[in-house]
């Protein structure tokens, strides 16, 4: 699936800002469809109120219901249409949702149009015959309904739980169930758009890199729909937008001599590189002849995974970085520019070069400026939280490959994308889970067998029975924090056991994907004591020793959990959220961002290619210092 781009055969038209909404706040949740809400004009069926998209819907009015609300929720927006669209027979029209957690409806004036089931990942639908009916209907009325009830088969996973002691409970009282520890957001998270294509159109772009000795291939499959009678073009340009190469037809192999590899920030002088690849249709229709165009960014880069490393354009690339959520104030998963770009500064100053997408997809603008900033990422399906044995049901199974064919489909041509992440900690000691994930992770490994495929384990190192099919381990630990917590001095004895213990059994790189400790910013203790920010520190640093016995041996790479405070769930554990953050939920740093900002501007100057460039370079004249 393309993201929607303008060119001069495509336009795009935003929905960002303010939808009209309700909460089906009836019983059985089910009013909106028993009264057809999505027949008429939402406020003619009750109150509504005003919600912005992108958000999540749940911190932005002052209705303590809604924030906690499972079930459905109503949103509807007008747009008029420009008349090139709908009397123009030759424009396709587009709707397209950038994600609807977790399971949606949607409705053209009154029309039932689309279906998704799974929060994080977009959907569309062509609505021109919806649109292009008689004289200027321009006048569009777009309903969806969102659901965000969790069940043992949608992903993550959850359970409604029913509580039937009526002298506690009021008749029919119930709660959502999560098993992952993030607040279950839901709404319009991200962009809604329509947009057009020419009637045949570029429907998807597929390309993989590789280099041979001085030159970069480019191997490129284009998919038409709408006619067999095209012809397509291709030319790749250079940053300087000069042709370095051009082929024509659904499939070819474009070859760059000398070619600028597309390197991971601060591992090269000169990271991110990319060139465009741009796809030029023609085709004849019944109505005449319509040309598409399209323009994909495209890094040269390789990745690769030997026994105990793990190689970007043939080098041992460390991760250095960390976890994130998509998670703020009253936005909640809502996608924002400024934070983005915050963010994005913040990795930079600290001299991350990698995070993981933590626990589900992230928004495509965030992979685009990975791209661009040459953050490498491991991207991860909202696979969490497959704690309990029922949730490992074939119906779940089925459901996990359909939302890893959108992930791969949606993200395949990201260059910064080096590893998918099928699930975070699932119980995967459990036979039934070690048949779930091998059958996961091999279906990933054939839609894409160009990238490395792991999953998360926070398991025992003898019971787990999905390691066997990944390429990279990937372990969190929670060492003087959720165990022997307090006991600092345990840290470097725990990592090393666990570290040999794995590597001795599989034999395959090891990154450690999440360690860290519960931090309130402002608390001080000296000598540390939990939530403080000196345990916090001192938690690294144990951290730090134990990771630089194994890192240039077979630990490939370390993630902190977490980059920023986040929202929770409500839990006697959880003040106001999980403060395992080195930044505080408003982006401001504790003092370990400051402890690990000059460990990772340090191991970027070890690790960095070429060698002859003065080592110190990259600290030096960075803008970010
Ligand atoms: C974990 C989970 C993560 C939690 C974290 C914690 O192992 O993967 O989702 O937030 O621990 O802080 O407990």
């Amino acid at each position: 699936m393309l993201y929607p781009q303008e060119s001069p055969s495509r336009e795009c038209k935003k929905l960002d800002g303010l939808w009209s909404f309700r909460a089906d706040f009836s019983d059985n949740r089910r009013r909106g469809f028993e009264e057809q809400w999505y027949r008429r004009p939402l406020w003619e069926s009750g109150p509504t109120v005003d919600m912005p998209v992108p958000s999540s819907f749940n911190d932005i009015s002052q209705d303590w219901r809604l924030r906690h609300f499972v079930g459905w929720v109503w949103y509807e927006r007008e747009v008029i249409l420009p008349e090139r669209w709908t009397q123009d027979l030759r424009t396709r029209v587009v709707l397209r949702i950038g994600s609807a957690h977790s399971y949606a409806i949607v409705w053209v004036n009154g029309v039932d149009t689309l279906e998704h089931e799974g929060g994080y990942l977009p959907f569309e639908a062509d609505i021109s015959n919806l649109v292009q009916v008689g004289p200027l209907p321009s006048r569009l009325r777009i309903t969806i309904a969102i659901n965000n009830t969790l069940t043992p088969t949608t992903l993550p996973p959850g359970t409604i739980q029913y509580l039937t002691d009526t002298s506690k409970y009021p008749k029919g009282y119930f709660v959502q169930n999560t098993y992952f520890d993030f607040f279950n957001y839901a709404g319009l998270q991200r962009s809604v758009l329509l947009y057009t294509t020419p009637t045949t159109y570029i429907d998807d772009i597929t390309v993989t890199t590789s280099v041979e000795q001085d030159s970069g291939l480019v191997n490129y499959q284009i998919s038409v729909k709408g006619s067999n009678l095209f012809e397509l073009e291709v030319r790749l340009l250079d940053a300087e937008n000069k042709v370095v190469a051009n082929g024509t037809g659904t499939q070819g192999q474009l070859k760059v001599p000398g070619a600028s590899l597309w390197w991971p920030y601060l591992m090269h002088e000169r990271p991110a590189y990319l060139y465009s690849l741009e796809v030029q249709l023609t085709a004849q229709t019944s109505l005449g002849p319509v040309s598409d165009f399209y323009t994909l960014p495209v890094g040269i880069r390789t990745v690769a995974v030997t026994k105990s490393q793990f190689l970007i354009n043939g080098k041992p690339f460390y991760f250095h970085g960390v976890n994130k959520h998509e998670d703020a104030d009253i936005r909640g998963k809502g996608f924002d520019w400024p934070l983005l770009v915050k963010d994005f500064n913040l990795l930079r100053w600290l001299g991350a070069n990698a995070f993981r997408t933590s626990h589900y997809p992230y928004a495509e603008e965030v992979l685009q400026m990975c791209d661009r900033y040459g953050i490498v990422v491991i991207d991860e399906c909202p696979g969490v939280g497959l704690a309990l044995p029922q949730f490992f049901n074939n119906v779940s199974l089925h459901h996990h490959m359909q939302v890893m064919e959108e992930v791969v489909r949606r993200d395949k041509n990201h260059p910064a994308v080096v590893m998918w992440s099928v699930a975070n900690e699932p119980a995967s000691h459990l036979e039934s889970a070690g048949y779930y994930l091998k059958m996961v992770i091999a279906h990933t490994k054939a839609l894409d067998p160009s990238r490395p495929v792991t999953f998360v384990s926070n398991s025992n190192y003898a019971a787990d029975k999905g390691a066997p099919y990944v390429d990279v381990i990937c372990l969190n630990s929670y060492y003087s924090w959720y165990h022997d917590y307090g006991h600092l001095e345990l840290i470097q004895l725990q990592l090393a056991t666990q570290f040999e213990n794995w590597y001795k059994k599989y034999q395959k790189p090891i990154i450690q994907s999440e360690y860290g400790a519960e931090t309130i910013a402002g608390f001080h203790q000296d000598p540390p004591l939990m939530f403080t920010e000196e345990y916090q520190k001192s938690l690294l640093e144990q951290y730090h020793l134990g990771l630089d016995q194994k890192r240039r041996k077979y630990v490939v790479g370390e993630l902190i959990w977490n980059f920023a405070d986040f929202m929770t769930e409500q839990s006697p554990t959880r003040v106001l959220g999980n403060k395992k953050g080195i930044f505080t939920r408003q982006r401001q740093p504790k003092s370990a961002a400051f402890l690990l900002r000059e460990r990772y501007w340090k191991i970027a100057n070890e690790t960095r290619y070429p060698h002859s460039v003065a080592k110190s370079q990259c600290l030096e004249n960075s803008p970010f210092t």
